[in-house]
């Protein structure tokens, strides 16, 4: 397939003007110095510290991609580079005949996806996968791919016609700022933290031309609106609006400036992504009208108030909880904000309704203070959580191509990065196994895969052993007993001391597993999962409770008689109106965990990823203090270590990215005996394009092995014939491309000169 022939090659071992200059100056034994080394299959020996020294000698020249194989390897500059970025440089790479021949950039990668997407035998889908940890450049990184899409795959109509390109490069791209603002937040790892994951496919016609989009998320850390880690801050969007509101708004929103809320902690912290009227701009951009926009944002007012409302005991059990300070206030102000009757809405947080006995009688009992805080958190994720989901189906369906309007996507993977904080909860596990799962799949498809092959084809490889993840994934998610089996066991069972008792089961059933470890210093029940990018020790406290998510079915009812329109979008009411109040007991119905729903969607991700042609950007953070031309040598050393650069590197090295089938190989390449060296044609050699044009008779085709044959003594080149394959390399594919091109030249000139004798 000419996929496969054009395949791997975002991290193509690059034949450039450089490379060959590298080449040469190898053979002549003079030493490239390493900030000159374009790919990291050069560095000579391939060890961490040789391929360390590359990287660092490359940043400190403000050389931010190094090819290393199959794979891009992009350092976070922590500056703007805007040259590196321009339209006038996407072009470049664009037109380049061979963008892998110009310096390793992300555009290489871009191109290369594109071109293999219109495989003249048969395209295939295409997809980046972006990883590296928190802060390393994955989301700056696939915005920036996106751009790169927007121009090279514009319509040549709807440059022309301007109102055209808005519609739909524009508002793809305009999605980028609204989904960052409502589910981004500034942690103590990266100030514009992804806090959801994402894959975007873009889609093409058959003209290449991009005609939509569809986008998809993954399991957004909403508990981020009721609660914040210090130094961090919530979701972007809420200091937008206090910040960037007008003052009718402010009136309208009850923000007034200087107003303290508890759930937006540090609003004196002033970060490039507070700018408001991006967001709304974007907005209006993707079909969201100013009225609408007004609902969102008065909607995330009336949460800010709800996070004001504090309770304090009655110090009766009979009696409902105290509101503390003014916080009858807040509540007046959230209810009218969320277009919900006062007293109904405080009534909802403080009093639970449950049903119990066998006639399923119905009881009101007041909540602890503890509780009437969950409900209030609860009630706070509940509303942002389906307002992020409804606007994702709103940006879906302003940038979504029509089903005959496109063939063919290119997917972007850009998925919240590996996290390790002083306290890691279920966010972080859910966050860390999703990267173990992405490293697997790189692990699964490049390192086992390649080099399976090559023992299946029979061809002589001495293996490379490389760090296999499946036991931590096993640990996490295997079957029949792991951490998330026992975390679902718990919610199941719903006993009140669930985290002891989860952490008991975890120490009897897991310990001495390979990749869990215990810190028996640590004051708190935990346990540590060794990841493959590091440990990571995770608070066993809140894990089932946040695993079973529970949402108190009043609070929903709550919100189905909101008078808000936006409110009533999310909240549909229900017609059946089933009994709602809170099963007690044996009546609960199964339930399906954050983990479980999290595992269905990783699951469905990487089906789709199967069935793509993968590429790999590896993003590196040199330092964790987010500046520029500092380089920490350690700290970049273990992100090296946990993807197993090293070892993609040797089997990039020594392998043979370019596999094509026997009979792909024939048909594409037959012509090539034409390069016989006595290189004049005779009527008789076959015809180079299959006889579809007035070329002379075509002869028998050749074998296989004769072909080959014919065509090393025409071309030295290295090419390995397989039982089913030929294997070769980036810079083999090369040749035979160029002599294929120079035969049909040939053949084009002398039926040409036929034909005007003819004439
Ligand atoms: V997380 O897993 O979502 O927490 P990311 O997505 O890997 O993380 P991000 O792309 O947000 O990291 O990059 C972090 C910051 O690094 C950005 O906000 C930029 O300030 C900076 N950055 C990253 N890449 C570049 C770049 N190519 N040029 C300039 C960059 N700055
Ligand atoms: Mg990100």
């Amino acid at each position: 397939m000419l996929q496969q022939v054009n395949g791997h090659g975002s991290g193509s071992a690059a034949h450039s003007g450089e490379s060959l200059r590298e080449d040469l100056q190898e053979l002549l034994g003079g030493e490239v110095p390493p900030q000159q080394l374009n790919d990291l299959t050069k560095v000579n020996p391939v060890t961490l510290e040789t391929v360390l020294r590359c990287l660092q000698a490359r940043y400190m020249a403000d050389t931010f991609y190094t090819n290393a194989g199959c794979t891009l390897v992009a350092m976070n500059p922590f500056k703007p580079v805007p040259q590196l970025y321009s339209p006038e440089l996407m072009r470049e790479y664009h037109a380049a005949s061979q963008p892998q021949t110009l310096k390793p950039h992300i555009f290489t990668v871009g191109e290369q996806t594109y071109r293999n997407v219109k495989s003249l035998i048969e395209p295939v889908n295409q997809s980046v996968v972006v990883s590296g940890e928190s802060g390393a450049g994955k989301t700056w990184t696939s915005r920036c791919l996106m751009k790169f899409y927007a121009v090279v795959a514009a319509s040549p109509t709807s440059w022309e016609s301007h109102k055209v390109a808005e519609r739909i490069e524009q508002r793809i791209l305009n999605s980028n700022p609204v989904m960052e603002a409502f589910g981004n937040a500034c942690t103590l790892r990266n100030s514009n933290s992804s806090r959801f994951g994402k894959f975007i496919q873009l889609q093409l016609n058959g003209a290449q031309q991009m005609t939509g989009a569809a986008v998809q998320t993954y399991l957004l850390e909403k508990t981020r609106v009721a609660c914040q880690a210090p130094s961090e801050r919530n979701f972007h969007i809420f200091y937008q609006i206090y910040k960037g509101a007008h003052a009718e708004e402010r009136v309208r929103w009850r923000l007034p400036e200087g107003a303290a809320f508890s759930w937006l902690p540090h609003p004196e912290r002033t970060l490039e992504e507070d700018c408001f009227e991006v967001t709304r701009e974007a907005m209006l951009h993707l079909g969201i009208d100013a009225p609408t926009q007004n609902n969102i944002f008065q909607a995330l007012a009336g949460l800010l108030h709800l996070g004001n409302t504090r309770f304090a005991d009655s110090g009766n059990e009979a009696q409902p909880c105290l509101l503390v300070d003014d916080a009858q206030c807040s509540v007046g102000t959230s209810a009218l904000l969320l277009g919900l009757p006062e007293d109904h809405l405080l009534e909802t947080l403080q009093i639970r309704t449950i049903r119990a006995g066998r006639g399923q009688q119905v009881f009101q009992k007041p909540c602890s203070q503890a509780e009437c805080n969950t409900r209030r958190d609860c009630l706070a994720k509940l509303v942002y959580a389906r307002l992020f989901d409804w606007l994702v189906s709103v940006i879906n369906s302003s940038i979504c191509a029509a089903p005959d309007s496109w063939t063919t996507f290119i997917g972007l993977l850009d998925v919240y990065g590996f996290e390790s904080f002083p306290n890691n909860s279920l966010e972080q596990l859910c966050i860390n196994y999703a990267n173990e799962k992405l490293q697997q799949h790189f692990v699964a498809h490049y390192l086992r895969a390649q080099q399976e092959e090559y023992a299946v084809e029979g061809l002589e490889w001495s293996f490379v052993s490389y760090q296999d993840n499946q036991l931590c994934l096993d640990l996490i998610e295997g079957s029949p007993v792991s951490i998330c089996s026992l975390m679902n066991e718990e919610c199941r069972l719903n006993r009140p001391s669930s985290a002891a008792q989860l952490q008991m089961r975890i120490e009897s059933a897991l310990t001495g597993h390979p990749r869990l470890g215990r810190d028996r210093l640590s004051p708190e029940p935990s346990f540590i999962v060794l990841h493959y990018a590091g440990p990571v020790r995770y608070r066993t406290a809140g894990l089932v409770e946040k695993n079973k998510d529970p949402v108190p079915p009043e609070l929903t009812r709550l919100l189905q008689q909101s008078q808000d329109p936006l409110l009533k979008v999310l909240f549909p009411a229900d017609p059946e109106d089933k009994s709602q109040e809170e099963p007690s007991g044996q009546n609960r119905a199964p339930v399906l965990t954050v983990v479980s729903k999290f595992k269905a969607s990783l699951e469905q991700l990487l089906q789709v990823l199967h069935g793509t042609t993968p590429h790999y950007i590896r993003c590196i953070k040199p330092n964790s203090q987010a500046q520029a031309q500092i380089f920490h040598r350690e700290e970049v050393l273990s992100q090296l270590e946990a993807c197993g650069l090293v070892e993609t590197i040797h089997i990039s090295a020594a392998g043979f990215p370019i596999r094509v089938s026997h009979r792909n190989f024939m048909e594409r390449y037959q012509l090539l005996r034409r390069l016989r060296p006595a290189i004049t044609p005779s009527p008789h050699d076959p015809c180079p394009d299959g006889g579809r044009s007035e070329c002379p008779p075509c002869t028998e085709p050749a074998t296989l092995q004769g072909l080959l044959q014919e065509i090393l003594h025409a071309l030295p080149a290295p090419l390995h014939c397989g039982r089913t394959k030929v294997f070769m390399t980036d810079s083999t594919l090369e040749v035979l491309e160029r002599g294929r091109a120079q035969v049909l030249e040939q053949c084009a000139r002398r039926i040409q000169r036929g034909w005007r004798r003819h004439r």
